[in-house]
């Protein structure tokens, strides 16, 4: 009679977990994205030799992870000056940089916080960099497949954006694998080499889209695009002109105390403080 029971209990179990999966899978609907600008609260300097590919915000500090050969860094940042407070090169030893067997230097990307300990990644070198908060001293490296260009932590998971529309989520402690799921918008998976910085806040990752000027938000749980922030008016015809073509709109971070984003693009001169909110008409 028990084990009978038990074998009910489990064929009633799977059953009802069946019917809950089609049940859901009938009433799913595609999210049709909220439109979004983001409102300027403040603008601040931003040093306009940062290719910045990773931001974030911590205890009244921003850290900041940029990128290209040679000139990779890990930062902390002043909000108001744009003072950078301490600078860690990113780059390889010399040895490995000269000879036959030379490698090509580092290329930081993404940043994350996660218990203290900065995770940097690098964009096609499969090293992730952790940092202690406080010193920048190294304290370890995880390797992982695939490129590496935006990172996040939501308390729980870390979130990992690599050139393709999935994202990864990754144990916090270990860097491991978890699961990948992709990025949808109104039921299409989102084109490969969009998503890059990112920046966890609640249910939502935020993703710059590379070499645009917008941000998703995208819902951690199910992937989907539920907001598109567009920031193209952000900077002036004339601050657009002054710039390369490849100093587009990165960094994202969100600061908890007041609700706030700070967001900049790779080599802008300015940083701004916004909140987004709806586009009107
Ligand atoms: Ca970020």
């Amino acid at each position: 009679m028990t084990a009978r029971l038990a074998r009910l209990t489990i064929l009633l179990s799977s059953t009802l977990l069946a019917l809950g999966a089609v049940a859901q899978a009938q009433s799913f609907s595609f999210a049709t994205p909220a439109r979004l600008v983001p409102q300027v609260l403040a603008t601040y300097p931003h040093d306009p030799q940062a290719f910045t590919q990773g931001l974030l915000w911590h205890d009244g500090v921003l850290y900041e992870s940029t990128g290209l050969r040679g000139q990779s860094s890990l930062r902390r940042v002043d909000l108001q000056s744009g003072e950078v407070l301490e600078r860690r090169p990113v780059s390889r030893p010399a040895e490995q940089l000269s000879g036959p067997n030379a490698l090509p230097d580092y290329f930081a990307e993404g940043l994350a916080l996660v218990d203290g300990r900065l995770i940097q990644l690098t964009w096609t070198e499969g090293e992730a960099f952790v940092y202690d908060l406080a010193t920048f001293e190294r304290l370890d490296t995880y390797t992982y497949e695939g490129e590496g260009w935006g990172l996040c932590y939501d308390g729980r998971y870390l979130y990992h954006s690599d050139g393709t529309p999935y994202l990864s989520l990754r144990d916090p402690q270990t860097f491991e694998l978890i699961v990948k799921f992709a990025v949808t918008i109104q039921g299409q998976t989102l084109a490969a080499n969009l998503l890059n910085e990112l920046e966890c806040v609640g249910d939502l990752v935020y993703g710059n889209l590379w070499q645009t000027d917008f941000i998703v938000q995208i819902d951690k749980r199910d992937g989907q695009v539920v907001g598109i922030i567009d920031a193209r008016e952000l900077l002036t015809a004339e601050e657009r002109a002054a710039l390369s073509p490849n100093a587009v709109l990165n960094g994202i971070a969100h600061n908890p105390e007041t609700d706030t984003f700070y967001i900049t693009g790779k080599l802008w001169p300015k940083l701004y403080e916004v909140r987004f909110v709806p586009m009107s008409g």
